[in-house]
């Protein structure tokens, strides 16, 4: 097992950041080629939670190549983790990696497809880096060091009003009747008569939806059923962003539960909060 390394905060992690980037875009090559050709898909909990070849071998590809540099480090993936491999987050730096975030939209063709990459140190998430590998947009984020989008600074947009925003949710993959009946009822807390947001997105990827967030783009997300790997990038990218990232129910974030709600003003953060039917699940 590796050491465990205690860092202090103000030690820099250009040279992983460097390292996430470059990987990533290695890694969206890959995705690239594979994108317009013929797939193996196979299911993994249910008939809509999917994998292709393109996620392990892409997933193989970073970890042995940020293993190869930084061999101290322990390492988080989605699909190792379905390989039976240990969640384990500890305080010793940790990659968390989603090789390809928006699987459907890979098997599909629908061009929301990114690598997500994120370092955390003493479980504080230090590096982001989210790649939609089909538009070539590289989202990255440092923490203290702002948050970017192809090198250009981006930033949320402070919305604070839920009648002004767009909203981002997804329905996940798993139809078990009581989370549809959840994300359903949650949708239909913010589009209706006496209550409603401008529209709602969803678009495939938890990573971009927290990208997009932290762009402007989108002024929240919420959803239940995520992973680390599908959030711990985005976290980054939409704080250094200015957003905020809490618990479903308003509490502090916790990467490990499940549940995520980011948005760019703490108040429509709030508002949304309070308006979510909550539910619990199996912890990373
Ligand atoms: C996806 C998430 C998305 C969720 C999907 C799926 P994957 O990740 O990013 O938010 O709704 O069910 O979990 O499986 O494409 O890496």
């Amino acid at each position: 097992m590796a050491t465990p390394v205690k860092v202090a905060k103000t030690d820099s992690w250009d040279e992983c950041f460097n390292a996430a980037v470059e990987v990533a875009r290695e890694a969206g090559e890959e995705i690239r080629s594979a994108f317009s050709s013929e797939k193996r898909i196979e299911t993994k909990s249910c008939a809509v939670d999917l994998v292709t070849e393109t996620d392990q071998k892409v997933e193989e590809m970073i970890i042995s190549t940020l293993r190869g540099k930084f061999p101290t480090h322990s390492f988080i993936g989605e699909e190792s983790a379905a390989a039976g491999e240990k969640v384990e987050l500890t305080d010793n730096p940790t990659w968390i990696i989603d090789p390809v975030d928006g699987t459907t939209n890979f098997v599909h063709g629908f061009p929301f497809v990114a690598v997500s990459i994120a370092l955390s140190v003493n479980k504080e998430v230090v590096v982001g880096v989210v790649y939609n590998a089909i538009l070539d947009q590289m989202f990255t984020g440092q923490l203290g060091k702002g948050a970017f989008m192809n090198g250009k600074p981006i930033h949320v947009s402070g919305q604070e009003d839920l009648s002004q925003s767009l909203l981002i949710s997804e329905f996940g993959s798993s139809r078990d009747k009581e989370k549809m009946d959840l994300v359903f009822s949650n949708l239909g807390s913010f589009l209706n008569e006496k209550n409603s947001a401008h529209g709602l997105r969803s678009m495939g990827s938890a990573a971009l939806n927290m990208s997009h967030v932290a762009c402007g783009g989108g002024d929240a997300y919420f959803e239940f059923g995520i992973h680390c790997w599908d959030v711990a990038a985005g976290f980054l990218v939409v704080k250094e962003a200015g957003g905020v990232i809490l618990d479903t129910a308003g509490g502090p974030f916790d990467m490990m539960s499940r549940r995520v709600l980011c948005a760019s003003s703490e108040k429509l953060a709030r508002t949304i909060a309070e308006g979510l039917t909550q539910m619990e699940l199996p912890r990373d």
